[in-house]
C-alpha cells in the first residue's frame, strides 16, 4: 500500500443510537428511532437499542480501549433527546454531562473529539409536530446546535451538523425502512430533504460564528450504467443525482439540480424552497464528510416497466423502476454490499470537482460473519482486506490531488445496525452481547493499530 503523509487522521467512529443504550436513564426521552424499533416488524428479530452496546454505562472503560487502539480521532455523535429531553429547550444536565466526561476522557488521552450533532434520532415530540418535513424543525435542530456548542464548544473544534441526510429523507419519508417509517405520502421526502439542509445551513453559520470547524457528512456512492444501453445510462444519471448531486450542489453550489427537480417533478413542485433558502445552505464549512460504503450499479426499464413501478415505496422517489444489479464474480459483504475501492477513489474524484475543502472519509467499513473462536480471537481477515483496498483508493486519490485529509473507520465496535438489529456486525472490536457486553479487539483492531503506528 501507498503510504499515508504523516499528517492524515485515522480514526473510528459509532453514532448515539447505535452504541449507547440507557435509552431511558438520567432523564433521556425517546427519539424517532426508540419508537420505529419498538414498532413489531421494523427491525430484524425486534432489537432496539435500549442497551445497545451500553456505551453509556462503560464510557471509561471504552474510552481506554481507544486509546489502547492508538486512535488519533473518534467520531461520535450527540442524542438530541439526551440533551434536551422532549425535543424542547431545556437543557439536561445529566444528559450533558455525559457528552462532558466523552470529551474530557479524550481529550486527557490526548485523541482529537469530532463530533455529529445529528444521526437520525430526532425527537419524537419533534416528529410528532411533523417531522422533517415540517419546515419549523430546522429551527429547532439549529437551537440544539447551540446548546450543545455552549456545552462543548470549549474544548470540541470538529462539528459535524448531520449525518447522512439522504437516510433521514428518502430513507425515513419514501422507502420507511428507517425512523419514522412513514410510506403514506412519499412526497414528503422532498421537503424533508430541504429541511436537513436549511438545518444544516442555519447551524453551520450559528456554530461558525462561535469559531467551530464545522461540516456535513454525506453517504456518497460510486454509480455506474450495467450497460451501455440509453436506458441503463439514463437509470444511473438518476441515481447518481439522488445518492450525489442532490447533496453536493446545494451544499457546495447553492442550487438543486436541473434533472434532478425534474425527475422528482410527479411529486414535489419545489415550492417549499423559500428566497434565500439555498444561500443558507450554501454556508462557508471548513470540510466535507464523506461516507463511502460500496458502489450502485443499476439498469433502466422500458417504459410499460416503470409505469408498473410508480408510487411504490422507495428510496428513490419518481426513479422506483430502476433497478440495482450485482455484478457476477464482484465479492459482497454481509450486507450483500459489492466491495468496490476504485468507487471510493472515483467518488472523492467527483467531489473534489465541486470543491477544494478539505475531505475527510467520516465513515467507511464493512459488515462480515465474525466468528468468536475457541481461542478467544476473532479473525476478520476480510475486514482488514476491506480497509486495506480502501485506505489504499485514499492514498491514491490523494497522489493524484485530491485534498483527503483524514480516515475514519466504521465503526470503532458492533453496535445496533439499524434496521438489521444485532444481527451484523461492522465493528474492529467484536461486542460479545451474550456475555456481559465483552469487548474482543478483531484482527482488523490490531492490524488497523499498526497501520495508525507505522503509515
Ligand atoms: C452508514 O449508513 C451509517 O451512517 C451508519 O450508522 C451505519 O451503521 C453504517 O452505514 C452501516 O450501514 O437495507 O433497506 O434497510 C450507510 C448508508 C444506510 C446504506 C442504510 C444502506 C440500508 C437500508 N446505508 N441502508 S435497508
Amino acid at each position: 500500500m501507498t503510504a499515508l503523509p504523516a499528517d492524515f487522521v485515522l480514526g473510528a467512529a459509532t453514532a448515539a443510537y447505535q452504541i449507547e443504550g440507557a435509552a431511558a436513564e438520567d432523564g433521556r426521552t425517546p427519539s424517532i428511532w426508540d419508537t420505529f424499533s419498538r414498532t413489531p416488524g421494523k427491525v430484524l428479530e425486534g432489537h432496539t437499542g435500549d442497551v445497545a452496546c451500553d456505551h453509556y454505562h462503560r464510557l471509561d472503560e471504552d474510552l481506554d480501549m481507544i486509546k489502547d487502539l492508538g486512535l488519533q480521532a473518534y467520531r461520535f455523535s450527540v442524542s438530541w433527546s439526551r440533551v434536551l429531553p422532549n425535543g424542547g429547550s431545556r437543557p439536561n444536565p445529566q444528559g450533558l454531562d455525559f457528552y462532558n466526561r466523552l470529551v474530557d476522557g479524550l481529550l486527557e488521552r490526548d485523541i482529537e473529539p469530532w463530533l455529529t450533532l445529528y444521526h437520525w434520532d430526532l425527537p419524537q415530540e419533534l416528529e410528532d409536530a411533523g417531522g422533517w418535513p415540517n419546515r419549523d424543525v430546522a429551527q429547532r435542530f439549529c437551537q440544539y446546535a447551540v446548546t450543545v456548542h455552549d456545552a462543548l464548544g470549549d474544548r470540541v473544534k470538529r462539528w459535524t451538523t448531520f449525518n447522512e441526510p439522504w437516510c433521514s429523507s428518502y430513507l425515513g419519508y419514501a422507502a420507511g425502512v428507517h425512523a419514522p417509517g412513514r410510506t403514506d405520502d412519499t412526497s414528503l421526502s422532498v421537503p424533508a430533504q430541504h429541511h436537513l439542509l436549511l438545518a444544516h445551513g442555519l447551524a453551520a453559520r450559528e456554530l461558525k460564528t462561535r469559531g467551530a470547524e464545522v461540516g456535513i457528512t454525506l453517504n456518497l456512492y460510486a454509480v455506474s450504467p450495467e450497460t451501455d444501453s440509453a436506458a441503463d445510462a439514463d437509470a444511473a444519471r438518476r441515481i447518481d443525482a439522488m445518492c450525489n448531486r442532490i447533496w453536493l450542489e446545494p451544499v457546495l453550489l447553492g442550487r438543486y439540480p436541473d434533472d434532478v427537480k425534474q425527475d422528482l417533478a410527479p411529486l414535489s413542485d419545489f415550492s417549499f424552497v423559500r428566497d434565500g433558502d439555498l444561500d443558507v445552505i450554501k454556508a462557508p464549512l471548513d470540510f466535507l464528510g464523506v461516507n463511502y460504503y460500496s458502489r450502485h450499479v443499476v439498469s433502466g426499464s422500458d417504459a410499460a416497466e416503470r409505469e408498473s413501478h410508480h408510487g411504490e415505496p422507495s428510496a428513490y422517489p419518481g426513479s422506483e423502476f430502476v433497478q440495482f444489479v450485482h455484478r457476477e464474480g464482484v465479492p459482497v459483504t454481509a450486507m450483500d454490499w459489492e466491495i468496490d475501492a476504485q468507487g471510493l477513489y472515483e467518488v472523492l474524484q467527483q467531489v473534489a470537482g465541486y470543491t477544494s475543502l478539505p475531505i475527510y472519509i467520516t465513515e467507511n467499513g464493512a459488515a462480515f460473519e465474525d466468528k468468536l473462536d475457541a481461542d478467544g480471537t476473532v479473525n476478520d481477515q476480510e475486514r482488514i482486506d476491506y480497509f486495506e483496498g480502501h485506505l489504499g483508493a485514499c492514498a491514491r486519490a490523494i497522489e493524484a490531488g485530491v485534498p483527503l485529509r483524514g480516515y475514519f473507520a466504521w465503526s470503532l465496535m458492533d453496535n445496533f445496525e439499524w434496521a438489521w438489529g444485532y444481527t451484523r456486525r461492522f465493528g474492529m472490536v467484536y461486542v460479545d452481547y451474550e456475555d456481559a457486553q465483552r469487548r474482543v479487539p478483531k484482527a482488523s483492531a490490531h492490524w488497523y493499530s499498526d497501520v495508525i503506528r507505522n503509515r
